[in-house]
């Protein structure tokens, strides 16, 4: 039973998970920039805050890249090298109040898309992190995700939350899109709405 009659999405058994709020994404300066990504600050410190008051738990995800990986194009892969992990470029935002746990993901030879799993691009295995059993120990059964990108790390997480039975929640204001091609925004929309993910303004 929601506990907030003036946000009844907010609960002690809904999360928020805070995807990838990284420099190298929400920097203009980064090195995987996503357009707008510096404007979601503000509103994911207010996500952060209702959360908080209405009991629910907080998490993080952060994009943890080795320097060599087949996820980079100059390895096989397709994207610039970004979040080498302990550089500047995967440091969290200046601002961003991590008050949780933060899952790494994507530091082996993977793509690391997902907050909940991940796949091996060399055996084409997928793995699963620690995120699903850190919400079961907090009895968590719905999440409200938000942060970068929305065609990727937000996207594949909310459909992989909706696949392990949580309710999943994007509010699309806080969140922004690679776009590599045009239409991935909607493709993105609409994968997920498919899924089951609700999709909030
Ligand atoms: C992401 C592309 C590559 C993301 C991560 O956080 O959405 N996108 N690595
Ligand atoms: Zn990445």
């Amino acid at each position: 039973m929601p506990t907030d009659a003036s946000h009844p999405d907010y609960s002690p058994a809904t999360a928020l998970i805070v995807v990838d709020m990284q420099h190298d994404f929400a920097d203009p300066a980064g090195s995987l920039y996503v357009r707008g990504g510096e404007d979601l600050l503000p509103g994911i410190v207010a996500e952060i805050e209702r959360t908080r008051e209405a009991g629910g738990p907080v998490l993080y995800t952060q994009d943890w890249h080795p320097k060599h990986t087949p996820h980079f194009a100059a390895d096989g892969g397709i994207w610039p090298v970004h979040c080498v992990m302990g550089t500047p470029g995967a440091e969290f935002v200046p601002g961003l109040p991590v008050e949780g746990p933060v899952v790494r993901k994507g530091s082996g030879p993977e793509d690391g898309y997902s907050g909940f799993s991940v796949l091996d691009l060399r055996t084409g295995h997928t793995h699963e992190t620690e995120l699903d059993s850190m919400l079961a120990d907090r009895n968590v059964t719905a999440l409200r995700i938000v942060g970068l990108a929305g065609d990727y790390c937000v996207k594949a997480t909310a459909i992989d939350a909706v696949g392990l039975g949580y309710a999943a929640i994007v509010p699309l204001r806080l969140t922004r899109f690679v776009e590599l091609h045009p239409g991935d925004r909607d493709a993105a929309v609409e994968a997920m709405a498919e899924a089951g993910v609700e999709l909030e303004d």
